[in-house]
């Protein structure tokens, strides 16, 4: 049938700045009479020229109000000149799928992802848009940017009404329209096979199902895995059920995604992976658990009786580890990269290794000019992130099968490996506080503050002592950075306050909230001889130190934090 587009007047929305990762706000907002259409639309605006005949991924993590949200990015696509939409089923895909779908297909010019990650979902939580560009990562700030730019001025948005949606993505195959007497094509695919064929391609799925079901000579080992309801569940299935052999039963849980999680806060932590970590401390056959976001770009790590792996370490073991890896064995391993608020642990494996070494902005972003220059291999944030150059977004399953990979090659157990590490490297304690929902007008009066304070004369040189333990300030900025790339600056990423022994206090707010104002104190402390001790004890001088010196008590008049990782 031949449909035609129209056009609908509408007139801006305040606040469609997309954040840390893409727009992230209630799922009641977005709900809103043209909300979504409206920041949908300044996507297509802000891309221009190049949307005509083009083609987009489009899926996301199945969270409430997923489904309308590509009913309407179909409609609004179609009637901007789009000439194919590839969809994951269901309109799922998670995160690092919708990279690698992006970067295997020629000629895709980006993709829309439905998520906001690892915020609760629910029609009484959030729901979030991110835009990827070519390459298959984040937009660029110059991208979003121009994304939010075109929001503010937007008066009116395309639609092909009558392109019937219904139940469309359910099923597998490939439609083809007639809109304003163009082809206009929508290929419904498989949400794992694309991404299950790259994780075969960069490990050695044989090893790693041995591994898994052991031998005659070596017990199996025995795996947790967790998918929180999320996303990742389906690809865990096929790869840890189906292509490894591991138990549909005792070694996966939580693994057919809910919209709503299943009511929890679908975040790979201590605090919200609690059941996950009761079950491996008290089940001590359990040799590794393992969680994931609810979009499947975060992951979480524990060993034997939940012996906790912080990102910060996960990073340089595997950066230490690459090598076993067939994906680098022929690739070769090229520089390493964290965070800025990340533990500097990996830093030191640079240093060892030789390798080029990098450290940007807090988000993904920020990482893809490198890897695309072929300067970086592998990196990660504190925030639960790690990944490497195979696509361009964080991936939790990669993360795991690495950690895999590296247990089967050391035939050792994560926490040896740990202390192995660290016996070589030292050890980065490391802490982070958040605040969450903070009155946004207090948490910004504290940052003004830190501000003043750290550009005082006498704060270099200063000296802080709390519980016997004395840190002397070396140096105090407000992040900015320098893409070695492309020149371009991103300024005022977080307050950093470097002490002469090589600890950190870093103070930032958060960028991916839908409310209020999350601030987030990053404590990090290296010891190069005392590297077995409990990590909330050694840090503990240096988090009062954080406090005293941000008032933070005093601004938010918060006693605690929400969540400690
Ligand atoms: C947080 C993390 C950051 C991460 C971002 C997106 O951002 O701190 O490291 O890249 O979430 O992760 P912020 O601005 O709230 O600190 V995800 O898994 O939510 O896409
Ligand atoms: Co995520």
């Amino acid at each position: 049938m031949a449909l035609s587009s129209v056009v609908v007047a509408t007139t801006p929305f305040e606040g469609q700045k997309p954040g840390t990762s893409g727009l992230r706000k209630k799922v009641k907002v977005f709900m809103e009479k043209h909300y979504t259409e409206n920041f949908v639309q300044s996507i297509f605006n802000a891309l221009g020229d190049k949307v005509q005949g083009s083609t987009l991924v489009v899926g996301g993590d199945g969270r409430y109000f997923s489904k309308q949200a590509i009913n309407i990015i179909i409609r609004i696509a179609s009637a901007n000149g789009v000439a194919k939409l590839i969809i994951g089923q269901l309109g799922i895909l998670s995160t690092p799928a919708v990279s690698s779908l992006i970067r295997s297909h020629q000629g895709v010019l980006g993709g829309i992802v439905l998520t906001a990650s690892h915020n609760p979902g629910g029609i009484r939580n959030d729901f979030g848009i991110k835009y990827n560009i070519e390459n298959g990562g984040p937009a660029p700030d110059s991208v979003s940017d121009a994304i939010y730019e075109h929001t503010k001025k937007i008066t009116e948005y395309r639609t092909t009404p009558k392109l019937e949606t219904d139940r469309l993505i359910d099923v597998l195959g490939t439609t083809t329209y007639n809109v304003d007497g163009r082809d206009f094509v929508v290929e419904v695919i498989d949400s794992t096979s694309n991404y299950v064929a790259l994780m075969k391609e960069i490990f050695d799925f044989p090893k790693l199902r041995t591994l898994i079901r052991g031998t005659e000579k070596r017990p199996a080992f025995n795996v947790l895995i967790d998918s929180m309801n999320g996303v990742t569940g389906v690809y865990v299935r096929h790869i840890f059920v189906e292509e490894l052999g591991a138990s549909p039963d005792h070694n996966v849980c939580r693994i057919v995604p809910l919209d709503n999680f299943g009511e929890i806060h679908p975040d790979p932590n201590l605090t919200y992976a609690k059941d996950l970590v009761d079950k491996v401390r008290e089940n001590e056959d359990y040799d590794l658990g393992a969680a994931f976001d609810g979009d499947g770009d975060r992951n979480m790590i524990i060993g034997k009786r939940a012996f906790f792996v912080t990102p910060n370490d996960s990073l340089a073991v595997l950066a230490n580890n690459l090598g076993c890896i067939p994906y680098f064995q022929k690739k070769g391993v090229t520089g390493f990269a964290r965070s800025m608020p990340t533990a500097a642990a990996v830093d030191r494996v640079a240093a060892k290794l030789g390798k080029e070494f990098f450290e940007v902005p807090t988000g993904w972003k920020y990482f893809g000019n490198l890897m695309d220059a072929g300067r970086l291999s592998l990196c990660g944030e504190e925030s639960f992130g790690t990944g490497s150059d195979h696509i361009r977004e964080k991936d939790g399953i990669w993360a795991v099968l690495a950690w895999l990979s590296v247990i089967e090659h050391k035939n050792m157990s994560v926490e040896d490996i740990l202390k192995e590490h660290w016996q070589t490297y030292g050890r980065n304690y490391f802490t982070r506080y958040d605040y969450e929902e903070c009155e946004s007008d207090a948490a910004n009066e504290m940052m003004v503050h830190l501000e003043r304070l750290i550009a005082s004369d006498s704060f270099v040189g200063k000296s802080f002592t709390s519980s016997g333990k004395s840190y002397t300030v070396s140096k105090a900025d407000n992040f900015s950075y320098v893409d070695p790339i492309d020149n371009s600056v991103a300024k005022n990423q977080g307050i950093r306050v470097l002490f002469e022994d090589g600890s950190r206090l870093i103070y930032r707010l958060s960028g991916t909230g839908s409310s209020g104002a999350t601030i987030r104190v990053y404590i990090d402390s290296y010891e190069k001889e005392n590297v077995l001790s409990e990590a909330q004890d050694m840090l503990k001088p240096l988090v009062e130190i954080g406090l005293e010196i941000s008032q933070l008590k005093k601004f938010t008049g918060r006693e605690a934090p929400t969540v400690i990782t």
